[in-house]
């Protein structure tokens, strides 16, 4: 099944959005495969954001989002790369549909709440910064037989 990784950025865990994300991603019916609470090295945020090196808004996004604990996790489940961004929505609040994660909750471009993969081949590499493959617990869950 497909994986994607999610962040929850360190606006959303300082705003105690942590449950209310983790809970849209489950009753969405995606399966949580693996997660957890850590503060990124510049060393892991460089990497993550490799393709925005040199752009005007890299240094206040690498201050951003090193500023504090976030929330890494992988979901599993079918497209789950695509909807995920879907749930997110746009990358500026303001342009994000309500009913979208970063519709209903941000206001700033630098402030937006949630990362998701923007591709499969993304989503491989992104979950290899933060996991090792021991980290991902691979379990079945009976509900599947409702959902596919
Ligand atoms: P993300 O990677 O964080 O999930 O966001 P995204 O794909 O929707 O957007 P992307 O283009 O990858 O940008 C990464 C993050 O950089 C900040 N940003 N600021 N013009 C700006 O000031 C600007 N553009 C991008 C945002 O926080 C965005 O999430
Ligand atoms: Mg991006």
């Amino acid at each position: 099944m497909e994986q994607t990784y999610v962040m929850i950025k360190p606006d959303g865990v300082q705003r105690n959005l942590v449950g209310d994300v983790i809970g849209r991603f489950e009753k969405k019916g995606y399966k949580l495969v693996a997660i957890k609470l850590l503060l990124l090295t510049e060393e892991q945020a460089k990497e993550h954001y490799r393709e925005h090196v040199g752009k005007p808004f890299f240094p206040g996004l690498l201050g951003y989002i090193t500023s504090g604990p976030v929330v890494a996790m992988v979901w599993a489940g079918k497209d789950v790369v695509s909807a995920a961004r879907k749930m997110m929505g746009k990358t500026n609040p303001l342009e994000a549909e309500p009913g979208t994660i970063r519709g209903d909750y941000g206001l700033d471009i630098g402030r937006n709440v949630i990362h998701g993969a923007d591709s499969v081949e993304s989503a491989q590499r992104e979950i290899a910064i933060y996991f090792k493959e021991d980290e991902s617990t691979s379990y079945e869950k009976t509900i599947e037989e409702w959902q596919y």
